[in-house]
């Protein structure tokens, strides 16, 4: 028995029909109603006097509006080998398996949740503990910068869940689809 063998998290992302999660710092597309999924997803509880935790590289935290950020009902937790602070509340670690580590001893957490960017995705799809990816998968192509890792579909098998409404949804002509990927 591994100390982080009880660790469960997951992961949310947006990713267009070419892979892409982002351009120059910024999301490549501005869809409210998906958005507003993400805001949703994230912050939902089932106890109250507890809230998720949002995991997030340096880039990702940058990447968030002035005044969405830090993102609210939500614990912020940023990691990065170079950022020297953050605002109060918020919490910075330099390695992800450190902040999973020290935040599932926190009774006040209920979910974890990794929300980018393409370096955290990139660990969290490898590891074990990565129990489930929520992805959005947008039916258009963008100009990006930033990608999705490759995943092993093998090790995967599609879920519905709870709250994940099912379905092509459509907004000012953008396709696009909520799936849930759970590891086997
Ligand atoms: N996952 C999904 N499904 N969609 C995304 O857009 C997404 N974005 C990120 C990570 N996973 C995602 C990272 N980028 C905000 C901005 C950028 C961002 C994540 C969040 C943000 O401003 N969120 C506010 C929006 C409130 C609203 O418009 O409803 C929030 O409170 O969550």
């Amino acid at each position: 028995m591994n100390q982080t063998d009880n660790m469960g998290y997951s992961v949310i992302a947006a990713v267009s029909k070419n892979g892409g999660i982002g351009y120059k710092g910024n999301l490549p597309w501005k869809i409210k109603k998906e958005m507003e999924y993400f805001n949703q997803m994230t912050t939902l509880v089932n106890k109250k006097g507890v809230q998720n935790a949002v995991i997030m590289g340096r880039c990702t935290w940058q990447s968030i509006p002035d005044k969405y950020r830090p993102l609210k009902g939500r614990i912020n937790v940023v990691i990065s080998k170079t950022l020297n602070s953050v605002p109060e509340g918020v919490l910075l670690y330099s390695k992800l398996e450190e902040a999973l580590k020290s935040l599932y001893l926190n009774d006040h957490i209920e979910n974890l949740w990794v929300i980018g960017g393409s370096g955290l995705y990139n660990e969290a799809v490898k590891d074990k503990n990565c129990k489930k990816l929520f992805i959005t998968k947008i039916d258009q192509e963008y100009l990006c910068d930033t990608f999705f890792p490759d995943f092993d579909l093998k090790e995967f098998e599609e879920s519905n869940e709870a709250n994940v409404p099912k379905g092509i949804q459509e907004e000012n002509g953008i396709k696009y689809e909520f799936k849930v990927f759970k590891r086997l």
